[in-house]
């Protein structure tokens, strides 16, 4: 059975590549898609712009099973959730969650319940909650109502929450660092991310901590181990950035629909992140987020959604804003960035409606052809 064996292994998620670094018994039923082993991509033009021989990188999470980093989490916690008898999932979402627990509840055989914000989901993302059968919810609210209600309901029996406060969700996400570890032979000196709820920086907080406390006590195993930690810079958008201002942002508002988050849940442990890996939490504005998701698309060939070009806007910043909370003008020679691209950019077509609306048809005749092309 040579020819199963090996398509076995392709398909391996992050439960079968990391197990002995998650919560799981042999006897724990893993529910996958294939997750993870997303590429670490060397981005030339992003290393060019930051100058001083830097190499930035992009860690793909957009290439997931579902289109986002979510599937890491959700693999775990849902394989979680079926150990314990679980007969239904729950979330609240932006939109990545819910298509992400929807997708892993029907391979686990099991109904999933989104809340959604009316209104405020991208369509991609709508499409996939309805593709794969979860029975929706939408609130005249924000996110952090959604989260409100859900936390409400409770974990009734046979019930659980997927949201990123189930700890599964942390303990799976936190794989992408161990990744970024394993291709770089070392942790990067700057990891870059978007920021929301916050859960997706304590987890790349806690793979980068697993990893070097790994290499001091069992330093035998050089091919895993990280001999640095990175400064985690985590950037909001500027009409949602609670963690920036210290404050819950009652009515945020931004074109990265995915971040539009005014009380997050890990708030605490984001502030954690940051202050011990001596990072920071900056802004970007919907502006620079937009300009940042073209350049990648069209210098790197990545095409991120919004949210996730929050990263980018932010490593521009650090670059060229005297108002950035961290500066890369002074960064050591040769230092290594990683920028994790959170999620697709077919998530959210959306945001191409006007370019896409302003293609007009011409007859199907070479001349015209020519004529449009300017040939
Ligand atoms: C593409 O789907 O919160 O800081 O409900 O979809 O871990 O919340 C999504 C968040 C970044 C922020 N990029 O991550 C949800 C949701 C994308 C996202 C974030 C999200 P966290």
């Amino acid at each position: 059975m040579q020819a199963t064996n090996a398509k076995l292994k392709q398909g391996r998620g992050v439960i079968e590549r990391y197990r002995e670094y998650l919560p799981f018994s042999d006897s724990t039923p893993i529910i996958s898609l294939g997750e993870g082993n997303t590429p670490l991509i060397h981005c030339a033009q992003l290393s060019k712009r930051v100058g001083r021989g830097c190499d930035v990188f992009v860690k793909n999470e957009g290439v997931n099973p579902t289109g986002s980093f979510k599937d890491r989490g959700m693999t775990v916690a849902v394989s979680k959730a079926l150990e314990r008898n679980a007969s239904a999932l729950v979330c609240a979402s932006t939109g990545n969650t819910s298509a992400s627990a929807a997708a892993y509840a029907a391979r686990a055989g099991i109904s999933c319940a989104v809340i959604l914000p009316a209104g405020k989901i991208a369509s991609g993302k709508l499409v996939q909650a309805f593709a794969y059968g979860a029975k929706i919810v939408a609130v005249n609210g924000n996110f952090d109502d959604a989260l409100r209600i859900v936390r409400e309901l409770g974990e009734r029996d046979g019930f659980v929450i997927v949201n990123s406060i189930n700890p599964d969700r942390i303990a799976g996400q936190k794989t992408a660092a161990f990744e970024i570890v394993e291709v770089l032979g070392n942790a990067p000196d700057f990891h870059l991310l978007p920021v929301g709820n916050a859960g997706n920086i304590t987890a790349y907080w806690a793979g980068y901590q697993e990893y070097y406390a790994r290499q001091r006590t069992r330093p035998e195993r050089q091919s895993n181990g990280s001999t640095r930690l990175p400064a985690m810079i985590g950037f909001q958008a500027a009409g949602a950035a609670p963690i920036f201002h210290n404050r819950i942002i009652e009515n945020p508002e931004t074109v990265a629909s995915a971040i539009r988050i005014g009380n997050p849940a890990s708030w605490k442990q984001a502030r954690v992140a940051i202050e011990e890996s001596r990072g920071a939490i900056d802004i970007v504005s919907d502006g620079e987020i937009v300009v940042a998701q073209t350049w990648l698309a069209r210098h790197e060939g990545i095409f991120d959604e919004p949210a996730s070009a929050a990263a980018i806007a932010g490593l521009f910043k650090c670059r060229d804003s005297k108002d950035a909370r961290y500066s890369f003008k002074e960064i050591p020679e040769g230092s290594r960035i990683v920028c994790t691209v959170t999620g697709h950019g077919l998530k959210d077509p959306d945001a191409m409606q006007e370019q896409m609306e302003a293609l007009i048809p011409v007859a199907p005749v070479t001349s015209e052809v020519r004529r449009l092309l300017g040939l």
